[in-house]
């Protein structure tokens, strides 16, 4: 009896070796696996081991889309320290950032694109698309690289943050005396301050009397904050 419970201690653990786990990198990778997977939360494995939720867009110029960022209804506080912008905050179900390790962790993969979809309280919608999209390591401090602007009526904020670090209320790596995280009330690649402030302080309307808010300057100007705004990535084929 006894042999018989050494002998089945010591059987190997069985693993099936007919199908390896589908660990997706991200969300084109989910797309590719099936194309009618509807846009909605799902679990990609940005690392090596680390899983992570993200809210995928599957209709957007084709699908694949990775969302990094997203403001929707102002449900989730984005004036934060440099910490949860490097690993990321809020719900992949309404607003998010994904953090800043886990998109240069992807960008690092291959050459990746951008999207950023935006929409006004009018109901208005238009976008931004660039051609190449990526950021550095955090010794780098998440320095964008951003590149091959298409204009789909937002018009070109981003290209004023290409090669700027990342910059939060505590960590100031913009490129003007005064700390623009503080005077934006936001987190963004600032550089003297900005053209985008996307995780700017959520305004429901235009009261016409705030501090700056969800700015996107060249669709609305400076004065607007945004209903939505979502910032994507995919793998360019
Ligand atoms: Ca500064």
């Amino acid at each position: 009896m006894k042999l018989v419970l050494v002998l089945l201690l010591m059987a190997p653990v069985l693993i099936s070796c007919d199908s390896e786990p589908f660990l997706p990198a991200d969300c084109s990778v989910i797309h590719s696996d099936n194309n009618e997977s509807p846009s909605g939360v799902y679990t990609i494995y940005p690392g090596s081991s680390s899983d992570v939720q993200v809210h995928c867009d599957m209709e957007s110029a084709g699908g694949g889309w990775t969302l990094f960022q997203r403001r929707m209804d102002g449900s989730v506080n984005f004036y934060r320290s440099w910490n949860p912008y490097k690993r990321g905050f809020g719900d992949a179900a309404g607003e998010y950032w994904l953090g800043l390790e886990n998109i240069h962790r992807i960008t690092r993969q291959r050459k990746y694109e951008l999207l950023v979809n935006m929409e006004d309280f009018e109901g208005n919608k238009v976008f931004a698309r660039y051609s190449s999209f990526s950021v550095g390591p955090e010794q780098c401090g998440y320095t964008l690289r951003v590149s091959g602007f298409t204009d789909g009526g937002a018009g070109d904020a981003l290209s004023y943050h290409n090669k700027m670090k990342f910059s939060t209320f505590d960590k100031d790596q913009d490129t003007s005396p005064e700390n623009c995280a503080i005077l934006h009330l936001g987190a963004f690649w600032y550089r003297a301050c900005h053209n985008a402030n996307p995780n700017g302080v959520y305004f429901w309307g235009d009261n016409g009397i705030r501090p700056p808010g969800v700015v996107w300057k060249q669709w609305k100007g400076r004065h607007y904050s945004l209903k939505a705004i979502s910032m994507m990535m995919r793998p360019v084929l």
